[in-house]
This record gives structure tokens, sequence and C-alpha cells, in this order.
């Protein structure tokens, strides 16, 4: 079936959804969410970093860029043993998807075996795979799906514009070509961006235009509000206006109807009725355990006591529905 939506989005376009009323938005996002998404489940995804710091890029808002006096250490891969337990806990919180991150310009071709076998193990649970270990070549791409990857995540993170305030050590155009990559090797594409990076709204716009214009579109958008890291560029970054930052994942919705749209990093410091406002506006995702990647999230009772008292339903691994209690 042809999309009308894809492949047609411009920055105007998007400006004038931007400029709507707030309820005439989010009455829009809802609609289109309930479509394409009748149960309303939430989707939770748990995250483990699989090889802390010392990463060569200088993406100006991230913890574990060597270049940056965060406190991080560069640590070695973590074992199998480590991650399947990791995998295992997730699985029994209640977790489908187990999400590896290693803080990596790319993959290495010597590092291959050992990430496949991670992803084996993750499979093994009967948990959907995904992982994040920067650039990768074709054959690395086809080699992890088959390893059985579900997910790459690799995130554009904002408009190409504003791009190269944020990095310089790799260009918008690399993100592009993995993301390409990824795709033809028939694995799940998996990208988002940043809010509150210092954008403008046509900053916004612009990495919404570029994740709903590519074909197909990414199944999984993670839209992460900046967590500002002492030490990083980014440390003292404005926070955005929470209502921008509802208004964001509303348009996400309506451009991306079909993907699961995750509320990722930055819930710490959002308070319940914000967070659900973002799952009104059409956020069916979010990271679930403790910690991201360095640094927190909210804790799992504090999650499964929101899920409860908004009466939302999880996905299952069977792909129905359980309760959250
Ligand atoms: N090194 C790989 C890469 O860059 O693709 C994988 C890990 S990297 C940490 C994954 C993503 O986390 C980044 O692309 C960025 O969108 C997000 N991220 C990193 N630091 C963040 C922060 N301080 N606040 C919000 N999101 C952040
Ligand atoms: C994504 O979009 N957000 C996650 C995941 N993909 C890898 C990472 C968030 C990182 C937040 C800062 C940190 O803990 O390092
Ligand atoms: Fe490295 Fe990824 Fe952090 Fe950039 S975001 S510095 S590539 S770990």
């Amino acid at each position: 079936m042809i999309d009308a939506n894809q492949n047609s989005w411009t920055v105007n376009k998007v400006l004038e959804l931007y400029e709507k009323s707030f309820m005439d938005l989010l009455y829009q996002a809802q609609s289109i969410h309930r479509t394409h998404f009748p149960n309303g489940t939430m989707q939770l995804s748990t995250l483990l970093n699989i090889k802390d710091g010392g990463c060569p890029e200088d993406c100006h808002y991230c913890p574990q860029a060597a270049r940056y006096h965060t406190g991080v250490k560069a640590k070695k891969l973590l074992s199998v043993e480590v991650v399947k337990q990791q995998a295992e806990a997730a699985k029994a919180a209640g977790a489908t998807r187990f999400c590896m991150g290693a803080a990596w310009r790319e993959l290495k071709d010597r590092d291959v075996p050992a990430i496949s076998q991670l992803i084996q193990e993750v499979k093994s649970l009967g948990l959907e795979s995904c992982v994040t270990l920067g650039m990768l070549t074709d054959n690395q791409a086809e080699a992890l799906k088959e390893a059985g990857l579900d997910y790459y995540n690799h995130n554009i993170d904002t408009s190409p514009e504003y791009y190269e305030e944020i990095i310089t050590t790799r260009t918008y155009d690399d993100r592009l070509q993995t993301l390409g990559r990824v795709r033809d090797a028939g694995i799940k594409v998996c990208s988002g961006g940043i809010i509150g990076l210092g954008e403008k709204r046509e900053d916004r716009a612009g990495m919404l235009v570029t994740l709903a214009n590519l074909s197909p579109q990414p199944e999984s958008v993670p839209i992460n509000n900046l967590v500002p890291i002492p030490g990083t560029p980014l440390a003292n970054a404005a926070p955005i206006d929470p209502f921008e930052f509802v208004r964001t994942i509303a348009i996400a919705r309506i451009m991306l109807p079909k993907a699961r749209v995750r509320l990722s990093a930055g819930r710490t410091t959002m308070s319940d009725e914000l967070q659900a406002l973002c799952f009104f506006a059409g956020a069916n995702s979010i990271f679930y355990g403790e910690k991201l990647l360095i640094t927190e999230n909210p804790e799992v009772a504090k999650d499964q006591d929101l899920l409860k008292r908004l009466g939302l339903k999880t996905e299952s691994l069977q792909q129905d529905t359980v309760s959250c209690s």
C-alpha cells in the first residue's frame, strides 16, 4: 500500500504543524496513533552499555567522548556472562527488547564475533535484540543480521544544517549511509535524535523530515531530551519548553504513523504529567530500567506505577498485551 505521507515532507509543512494550537495538534496525533496502534500498548526496551567510554568522536552532548572531562572511564567490552545475566533480569522485569550500546565510532571487524555471540544470547531468551555500535560496513551489517539482530540504533540527532554544530568528526551522510546498510541487510531501523541541543524549531522539523522521508520509514524512533553532562560543550544548554517537546513527539507520531516513537533520555527530570502528555501525543515506547548508558533513568517500580496509574498496557513478547501490575 502506498503511504501518502511518505517521502513528501518538507520543513515548511512541518513548521505548519508546529504552528497549530497545542490541543488541535495533540488531537490529530492521538487520532493517528489510535488508527495505527489500536491496542495502545507501551513497548519496553532495556538498555545496557556493553562498552563504556573512551570514544574518539566529538558529539557535544556525550558523556562517553574521551576528549571531554566527564569522569567516565573507558572499559572493555562486557563478558557474555554479564550480558546474559542483565538480559535475563530485563526479561524478568517485563522488557521485550534488549538494546546494547558501545561507545565506538565504528564497529571493528575483530569485534564482530563477540557482538554476534551477545546477539545470539539475547535472542535465545526470546527477547528482541538491538545494538548501537557506531558506523557499519555492508559486510558487518550482514553478519549482525546473520546473528539474529532485529534492530540497529543509529541516530541522526538533529537537522542536516545544525549537525555540524554538534558533531564534526563524522558527517550526516556517514550516518545516513550506515542506516542504508542496516536497511539493505534486512535489519529494522531505529533512528531518532535529541531535542534541546540549542537547535531552532526549524532544526527539529528538519530532523523529523529526514526521518520521515527515509523509505521505508524507521520502525523505531527514539526522541531524547538532552541530559546535560558536566564537562561537555552542552553542559549549560538551555532546557527546552516542555510543550515544545510534546509538540515534537506529536509531530513525530503524525509523520511516522507506524513507528514506535520512544520517549527516551531525559525522563528523570520530567513530571509524571509531562510523560503522560508525551504518551497522549503518541509516544508508545520507553527505556525501562534504572540506567540508560551512563546516566540515570526512572526506577522500574516508578515506571510500573506510572503505567498502572495511566491504565497503559505493555507489549508482551507474544505480541499480545498484559496489564502492568
Ligand atoms: N556510539 C554509538 C553512536 O553514537 O551511534 C552508540 C551510542 S550513542 C551514546 C547513542 C545515542 O545516544 C546518540 O546518538 C545520542 O542520540 C544519544 N545520547 C548520547 N548522549 C546523550 C545525552 N547526554 N542526552 C541525550 N541523548 C544522548
Ligand atoms: C537513544 O536514542 N538513546 C539511548 C540509546 N538510543 C542508545 C542513549 C541515551 C543516552 C543518554 C546519556 C547516557 O546515559 O549516556
Ligand atoms: Fe561516541 Fe556515540 Fe558518544 Fe558520539 S554519541 S561520542 S559516537 S559514544
